[in-house]
């Protein structure tokens, strides 16, 4: 995860519950952690393509000076939507707010409230699904970009966590090419057929033909995990019956879960890199 926080900016505000608080007004200090798979910018090298911290800065000023609740709880709560609103790039932010001179009879270092906020979670994006992604045709690593791609621009699919790529051995059915295959950690609003439906129109949209079972394709993508159920229908079980025993699976799903379980010692598994959606 890569994070962009403002730390202990200081403003004049009148949040509180008492009526001097919102009269006198008194000072607040606001901590802004985002967080994103990966700052676009960190690669480019682009203001466009991160959060310009600068004009930020002036939203959450002109709110915390202005705003006249009850509860620092709703103050970062709403500080929190201000981030998400002016910005696409962070998935999550939490806010700090802390009162140093909140008036209470005592000796204590400050008040203060840490309100995390979501942007998959608030979509209604509550199912986690681990998905497993293979090629042996064409531009095998083109392909499973291009099958994330195909996921995410649904807007039914967000990105938690990518696995590694690696270079596999067929399996089941030995007389084609080698695979490249990963796994990745998404985060979706559909229910479990729903999905299967959209991962097997995509891999139609690319050209995906059934022809030998397990035989060459150019993308196959498949459900691992949804959240922690188990189902068994006609279409789909759940979780993958064979996943615990296929090395090209448990290897990238080693690098985005935690699994203490058996791993085929396998030889015909090699790591290739990042897998860079
Ligand atoms: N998929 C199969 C059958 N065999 N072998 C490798 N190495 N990678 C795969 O993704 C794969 C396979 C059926 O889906
Ligand atoms: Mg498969
Ligand atoms: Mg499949």
């Amino acid at each position: 995860m890569d994070h962009l926080r403002m730390v202990d900016m200081e403003f004049y505000g009148y949040t509180g519950c008492l009526p001097e608080e919102k009269e006198k007004g008194q000072t607040f200090v606001v901590t802004v952690d985002m967080e994103c798979i990966r700052i676009p910018g960190a690669m480019t090298d682009n203001l466009n393509h991160t959060v310009n911290y600068a004009e930020l800065y002036e939203r959450i000023k002109s709110f915390v000076t202005t705003s006249k609740g009850d509860l620092i709880e709703n103050l970062a709560y709403e500080i929190g939507g201000i981030v998400l609103d002016y910005s696409d790039i962070p998935d999550r932010v939490s806010v700090t707010v802390s009162k140093p001179q909140a008036p209470v009879t005592g000796t204590f270092k400050t008040m203060e409230t840490t309100i995390s906020r979501d942007r998959r979670l608030e979509a209604g994006f509550v199912h986690n699904v681990v998905l497993a992604l293979g090629s042996n045709m064409g531009d095998k690593e083109q392909y499973l970009k291009d099958a994330v791609r195909c996921l995410l621009e649904t807007d039914h699919i967000k990105m938690v966590k990518a696995g590694g790529l690696y270079e596999t051995e067929p399996v089941g059915y030995d007389d084609q090419p080698y695979f490249y295959n990963t796994v990745i950690d998404v985060m979706t609003d559909l229910e479990p057929e729903e999905l299967l439906n959209l991962t097997q129109k995509i891999e139609l949209d690319l050209h995906r033909v059934r022809t030998i079972k397990n035989g060459p394709r150019t993308i196959d993508i498949d459900i691992l995990l949804y959240d922690d159920i188990t189902m068994n229908t006609e279409h789909l079980i759940i979780p993958h019956p064979r996943m615990y025993e296929r090395a090209f699976v448990l290897y990238p799903f080693k690098d985005i879960r935690e699994y203490d379980g058996p791993v085929p010692d396998d030889k015909s598994v090699r790591y290739i890199g990042k897998f860079e959606v």
